[in-house]
């Protein structure tokens, strides 16, 4: 990018609270990504996620930053690409999250499949679309969220969180974004206070996309276990 359009992208993040690049990828290097996770699953289960929130459950399947790590490292070399695209646009240093089960993930959505509304754990997230599926589109509010300071984790945040969550408080004070998947879109957002959700595939083909997290480097996140639980164990799990 040059200097120009870095000041562009950074003005316009700021005043957003989300970037959008159009063919950030060719077709043909999401062909080839898209290849390489075929070939992953050629060989390989991928577990699927099912958690039944109301009103748009969680339902896709995963394949979390461990094995990216060891078995697809064109996926990682990415991440890594991105986290500078991502200090570029932030004027941040930004880094992947320690956890790296959780940092850079394959979100792969079947007909049907959903992702409930949430806030992501970590500042940025850079979600990068390979294909183009009907429906599947992710709905968002840029910094919507209201966060209390001290308290990111607490019992009070998440039922502020929720009461957020329901329809008639994201239309009277969000701004509504609908973006469709198409190959090679890259969105960044401020993940921690961005809500989203991604709305039901309704074709056959599967939406796939890879999802990126940055943040500083000291970042902690208390709700660690039990949210990867969550997010990442096939198994039926109780209270939420
Ligand atoms: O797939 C998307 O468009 C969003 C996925 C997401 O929000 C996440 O994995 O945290
Ligand atoms: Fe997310």
């Amino acid at each position: 990018m040059k200097n120009s359009q870095i000041t562009k992208s950074l003005e316009e993040f700021q005043t957003t609270g989300y970037f959008l690049q159009e063919n950030f990828l060719s077709q043909t290097e999401c062909d080839s990504l898209l290849q390489l996770i075929f070939d992953y699953r050629q060989t390989n289960s991928v577990s699927k996620i099912y958690r039944n929130i109301k009103p748009i459950p969680l339902n896709r399947s995963v394949i979390d930053g461990k094995i990216i790590q060891s078995q697809i490292p064109e996926v990682q070399k990415l991440y890594e690409t991105v986290n500078q695209v991502i200090n570029n646009l932030t004027n941040k240093q930004l880094f992947p999250l320690q956890d790296i089960q959780v940092g850079c993930n394959i979100n792969i959505t079947e007909k049907g499949g959903t992702y409930q509304w949430h806030y992501d754990r970590n500042a940025i997230t850079a979600l990068l679309y390979l294909n183009k599926v009907d429906g599947g589109e992710i709905e968002f509010y840029p910094n919507y969220r209201i966060t209390l300071p001290s308290a990111k984790f607490s019992r009070f945040q998440s039922v502020i969180d929720r009461v957020k969550q329901l329809s008639f408080f994201r239309h009277t004070f969000g701004k509504q974004i609908i973006i469709k998947p198409q190959p090679g879109l890259l969105l960044v957002m401020a993940g921690d206070k961005c809500l989203h959700s991604v709305r039901p595939v309704t074709e056959v083909k599967e939406r796939i996309n890879i999802v990126m997290a940055y943040d500083l480097p000291n970042a902690s996140f208390v709700i660690k276990e039990k949210l990867n639980t969550y997010l990442y164990n096939s198994e039926e799990v109780f209270n939420n």
